[in-house]
């Protein structure tokens, strides 16, 4: 199976296992990504099982919108009873590097609320340490600089992603060679940096499930 296949995979194991979980009047948390985008195309078909949804990014809700799903504004919900999204990087605490598309506020506010959090994602996302791919951290725009300088003594190298807006108006700085061994600890160093929205560890909320995609099938961690 080549990539696109099993992150097609992981996205039809995470219906199968959510369904059972799902009332007439449950709302399902749906993320951002291409794992997403499949799992928002399976979730389609079973559209009668659930009332509607809560989206991690506007590209998610305008697909959902596009199957006539219902997309609902988190603060008119009273709960999502889970919530199912990608990741970028995954080690096996289920702590994510999550925001290489740039939703990672949302996707956090959403993770917060939900009763459960089930990751999908390939193989190729499994790490023993974090940090491989670059940690996207969302910024106010007029804190850049500050933000990278404060990166820098946290022993990273920050790199602002060009070009890019977040759903929230703001900027996205990408940190590169972190070897994140204490992921709880950095994502609340960051967090405490003024001017920073939220940075892309998800380890104080990790994952509940992992749905990872290999090449023997799919193995729920
Ligand atoms: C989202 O989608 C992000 O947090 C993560 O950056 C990305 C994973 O992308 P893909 O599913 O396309 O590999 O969940």
């Amino acid at each position: 199976m080549n990539q696109d296949e099993l992150k097609q995979a992981v996205a039809k194991k995470a219906i199968d296992y959510i369904l059972p979980k799902l009332e007439s009047d449950s709302i399902v948390g749906v993320g951002t990504g291409s794992t997403a985008n499949y799992f928002i195309d399976y979730l389609a078909e079973i559209k009668g099982h659930f009332d509607g949804t809560v989206a991690s990014s506007e590209g998610s809700a305008e697909r959902l919108k596009q199957h006539g799903i219902p997309v609902y504004d988190l603060n008119s919900v009273d709960s999502v009873v889970v919530y199912v999204d990608g990741a970028d990087e995954t080690n096996p605490q289920r702590e994510l590097i999550k925001g290489g598309g740039a939703a990672l506020t949302r996707e956090k506010i959403v993770a917060a609320v939900a009763d459960e959090f089930v990751c999908i994602a390939d193989g190729s996302k499994w790490v023993e340490i974090l940090g491989g791919f670059p940690l996207p951290v969302e910024v106010i725009p007029m804190a850049r600089a500050h933000v990278g300088r404060e990166l820098l003594k946290l022993g990273g190298n920050p790199v602002y992603r060009q070009g890019v807006v977040t759903d929230n108006g703001n900027e996205i700085i990408d940190v590169h060679g972190l070897a994140i061994t204490d992921a709880k600890q950095m994502e609340q160093d960051i967090n405490q940096i003024v001017g920073v929205v939220t940075n892309g560890l998800f380890a104080a909320r990790p994952a509940d499930v992992l749905l990872l995609g290999k090449e023997s099938g799919v193995v729920q961690i």
